[in-house]
């Protein structure tokens, strides 16, 4: 093929319609292309598409994508690395338009990956989302034995404290740490909120959490509840 019609059969992003253009990118993600997944979001932006629809339509569609063909073993690590890098670059872009919503600060939340897990594009979204609607929050990242959160609880003092988890080899450490805290007495300072892909409403009872969270948007919808419920109380 000639390096003429090469060029012919190259895509543009900014040709093809909104539904294209999202299929095309999940097929970027899947691919790792991160300059083209900056591209794909900044045209949909451009187009007016809210920044949620943005990240839940293009990104997050595209890495249940990627997902399942790294469950089924068509793809492997270092290519999920690339497309979750490509996901990060896009939500890079979305995180201040998330955030720009200027609404008074809800709430407090500590929030990090437990002890030896080391998937965070999920609380990363989970962060987003809360910060958009007005909670403030500590990241504390990934990988996090007990004594980070203890640390952070007592320096912050927050309202939540939130652990994700993607393995289901590092979802009963939730346990450990619930478990310290109430060791330690501290269980009823805090309102526990968990969530990864493995949980489920039923864990999350089992080891004593406050609330499970599907997505990041039940994240904030049920820590805006359960903000309201801690005020009526305190009004009481
Ligand atoms: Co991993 N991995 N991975 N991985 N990885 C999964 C989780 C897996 C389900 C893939 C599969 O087999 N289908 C599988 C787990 C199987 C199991 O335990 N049953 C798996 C595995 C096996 C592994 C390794 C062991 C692979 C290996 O090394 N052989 C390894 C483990 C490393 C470790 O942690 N020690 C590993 C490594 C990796 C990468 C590093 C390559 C990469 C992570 C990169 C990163 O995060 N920086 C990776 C990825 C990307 C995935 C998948 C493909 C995608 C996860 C993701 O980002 N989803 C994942 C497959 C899957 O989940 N379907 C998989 C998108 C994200 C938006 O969703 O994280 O679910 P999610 O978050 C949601 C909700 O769950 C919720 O809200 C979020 C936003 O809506 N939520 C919370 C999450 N946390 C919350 C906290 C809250 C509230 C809500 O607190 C308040």
């Amino acid at each position: 093929m000639s390096d003429e019609e090469d060029i012919d059969e190259e895509i543009i992003l900014s040709e093809l319609s909104d539904d294209e253009l999202v299929l095309q990118m999940h097929d970027d993600l899947y691919d790792g292309l991160n300059d083209e997944i900056v591209e794909g979001v900044n045209i949909l932006l451009e187009r007016k598409w809210q920044p949620y629809d943005v990240l839940t339509k293009a990104l997050v569609e595209g890495m249940r994508i990627v997902g399942e063909d790294f469950r089924d073993g068509i793809l492997f690590v270092p290519e999920v690395l690339l497309a979750a890098n490509a996901m990060k670059a896009g939500m890079a872009i979305l995180k201040p338009l998330l955030a720009e919503t200027g609404a008074p600060r809800l709430g407090k939340l500590v929030i990090g990956t437990v002890k030896g897990d080391i998937h965070d594009i999920g609380k990363n979204l989970v962060i987003m989302m809360m910060e958009g609607a007005g909670f403030e929050v500590r990241d504390l990242g990934i990988n996090n034995p007990v004594e980070n959160y203890l640390t952070a609880l007592e320096e912050e003092e927050p309202d939540f404290l939130g652990m994700s988890a993607l393995l289901t080899t590092t979802m009963p450490y939730m346990k450990v740490v619930i478990d310290t805290l109430v060791e330690k007495g501290l269980r009823d300072k805090y309102m526990v909120l968990v969530g990864g892909a493995p949980l489920n409403e039923e864990f999350s009872k089992s080891i004593g959490a406050d609330a499970y969270c599907r997505d990041a948007a039940v994240a904030v919808e049920t820590a805006k509840d359960m903000m309201k419920r801690k005020h009526n109380q305190l009004k009481a």
